[in-house]
């Protein structure tokens, strides 16, 4: 880390002139204290983990080496869609599922925001690459943020500093990536521990590929690299570029017979991608490695299959419900220390804890708003939404070729949601045309990833529907046509899973978690033509034996029909409900074959 004392004197690591220019601009704007080129080292994380410390933002655990524990403010836990923009020119680019605002508009309105908004603070330039420095085409962005907790969790969530910086060169192309957490610091006013504004805009300007977030300090919101660079942006790039950035994990598994398949899978926040990411399975000799947790770009390869690559670096999971019977791979990954707890609880010495972590809570614990906790308390110990942020590096699981540049060849892509009724617990699609249909229906019950009501099923196409830079219908259409170019033999096989519907008692009807397995070993069955399946309406599903249960806990095996059931009522009701989703569409950007596929489904169902 190189300290300056004003935006002339500076010396950059890099001789960049856009990057220079806009630095400049950004550090005229908002009136830094100071301007620091971050190089990612080891001595930097620890200047700035240290800076935290003091501040009060974050907490040394003295249980877990190099890690800490730190508490939003209240108000600041979770990605905010209703402030999420994208600010196309042309507002039907945007399309039905965004919020739009003018480009221009937007810009006038957030410099005023930013102008002074980072007096008192140190301004922090950080480069970073999603994907491999190596890959063929890497896609590099370039993250002012006047926040340490981000410049800290930028490094744990992307590759970036000085090998990034030494690749930036000449008219490199990058992403804008401009954050403030909105909180000037008038001289002599002391900071808070977890700074933010009120008013917060995550605004993307895709022509320009140019990201302007304000007001949060958290996740989604601020760690630009992730959902507003990886997936808004990239969803645009992809477009344009011929390929497409997807809100999936990536993951290997191999068959006892030393068989390997690599599978997608997209399913909403909080719906299950970090915990079938980092799977153990439950089936002997049946073996998972973890690529990557949240997002993939899936581009065509030279020999026709289409290859997945993981852009990040890390994972920022959900702590709750993660314990040593659900994801030891995640419990053991964050044992290894170099990791970030954010909105969890904290234990009296020096370890985190959440609901989920034991089976028995501690006696006492400081919860996530800093007040004290006894299991008599009525509230969560841990915010539904607090996460851990851990080097990928350090998980058990994960596969050597997890930061190969050409990725991996997808031979199945699962989507799925938290339904409590009607889908079942895995159908596979009749082709890639039918499965694109299917995700493009996909729903999901809202979860407190995202600020507002939870527990209410939404649309969530691909699990994208918060994620998505342009419009929705020529992102279905983007999904069609490569399938339609594509050798239909090379392209992965599309399944839906629900690991969360529930019985008349309100219990969930499947195990989940390392269970989960039986149903991807069914899949690749089919893949490689072995397993027995019985056709319904919406798909095949495995017959009454085509399941691998060895093993599986009493009682399930009793719930697998109501499980696997395909209610022929209740689907028709979804039909009714998937009418009203495609009606918002609208603007005749609805590709006709979606249409038609549903038409087909409905015949299907009146006919069986
Ligand atoms: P984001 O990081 O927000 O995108 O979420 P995610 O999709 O990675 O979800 P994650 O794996 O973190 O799981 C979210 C919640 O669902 C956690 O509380 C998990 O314990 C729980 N969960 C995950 N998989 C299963 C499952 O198979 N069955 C059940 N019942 N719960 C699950
Ligand atoms: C999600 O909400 O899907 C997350 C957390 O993975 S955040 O980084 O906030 O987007
Ligand atoms: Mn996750």
């Amino acid at each position: 880390m190189t300290e300056h004392s004003g935006i002339g004197t500076i010396q950059p690591p890099t001789d960049h002139a856009d990057i220079l220019t806009w630095v400049a601009e950004v550090a005229e704007l908002t009136a830094p204290e100071r301007v620091v080129f971050c190089d990612g080292s080891g001595a930097e994380w620890d200047r700035l983990t240290a800076l935290l410390v003091e501040k009060g933002t974050f907490v040394a655990l003295s249980a877990k080496p190099n890690s800490f524990w730190c508490a939003s403010d209240p108000e600041d836990v979770a990605r905010v869609e209703d402030r999420t923009f994208i600010c196309s020119h042309d507002r039907a680019d945007a399309g039905p599922t965004n919020n739009w605002v003018d480009p221009l508009d937007m810009r006038t309105v957030m410099t005023e925001h930013y102008r002074g908004a980072m007096s008192g603070r140190t301004m922090y330039v950080i480069a970073f690459c999603m994907g491999p420095l190596d890959a063929a085409d890497p896609k590099f962005g370039v993250q002012i943020t006047d926040s340490e907790y981000v410049a800290a969790s930028m490094r744990v969530m992307t590759r970036s500093g000085a090998p990034v910086w030494a690749k930036l060169t000449g008219g490199t192309e990058f992403v804008k990536c401009l954050h403030s957490v909105g909180a000037p610091l008038a001289p002599g006013q002391a900071d808070v521990p977890w700074p933010c504004d009120k008013t917060k805009y995550i605004a993307h300007f895709p022509q320009t590929r140019t990201i302007w977030s304000y007001g949060s300090g958290y996740g989604g919101n601020a760690l630009l690299g992730k959902k507003c660079f990886a997936l808004r942006i990239a969803s645009v790039l992809g477009r344009d570029e011929g390929w497409l950035a997807e809100h999936m994990l990536i993951l290997k598994l191999t068959s006892p017979q030393g068989r390997t398949h690599y599978v997608a899978a997209a399913f909403p926040s909080s719906c299950g991608k970090t915990n079938l990411a980092m799977l153990e399975s439950a089936l002997p000799g049946w073996w998972a490695e973890t690529i990557g947790d949240d997002i993939a770009w899936l581009r065509f390869g030279a020999d026709g299959r289409l290859y997945a690559v993981n852009p990040e670096t890390g994972f920022f999971g959900v702590a709750p419900g993660t314990g040593a019977k659900t994801n030891p791979n995640a419990i053991a990954t964050i044992a290894r220390g170099n990791s970030i707890f954010t909105n969890t609880a904290r234990t009296d010495d020096g370890d985190v804890w959440w609901e989920g972590l034991t089976d028995a809570p501690p006696a006492h614990l400081i919860d996530w708003r800093g007040q004290d906790w006894t299991p008599d308390s009525d509230s969560p110990a841990a915010h539904p939404n607090s996460r851990y942020c851990t080097p990928i590096e350090q998980c058990p699981s994960v596969a050597p070729e997890w930061n190969d540049p050409t990725g991996v060849p997808l031979s199945a892509i699962f989507f799925g949601g938290r339904r409590a009724n009607t889908v079942p617990l895995v159908a596979e699609s009749f082709d890639w045309a039918h499965g694109v249909f299917t995700a493009s229906v996909l729903s999901s019950e809202t979860t407190a990833a995202a600020a507002g009501r939870v527990g209410v099923v939404r649309r969530d196409p691909m699990a994208m529907l918060p994620f998505l830079g342009y419009h929705i219908g020529d992102y279905f259409a983007h999904w069609l046509r490569l399938g339609a170019a594509a050798d239909p033999a090379k392209l992965p096989k599309i399944f839906q899973v629900n690991w969360f519907r529930r019985g008349a008692d309100g219990k969930f009807l499947w195990p989940g978690f390392g269970d989960n397995v039986r149903v991807l070993k069914w899949a690749l069955e089919r893949i490689d033509g072995t397993a027995a399946a019985e056709w319904t309406p919406i798909g095949h599903i495995p017959t009454a034996d085509a399941l691998d249960l060895d093993g599986l806990a009493a009682g399930y095996r009793d719930l697998l029909p109501a499980a696997l059931a395909v209610d022929i009522e209740e689907w028709v009701a979804e039909t009714r409900s998937i009418d009203e989703w495609y009606a918002t569409i609208g603007g005749n950007r609805l590709p006709e074959h979606l249409r038609e596929q549903l038409a087909a489904l409905k015949l299907r169902l009146v006919q069986a």
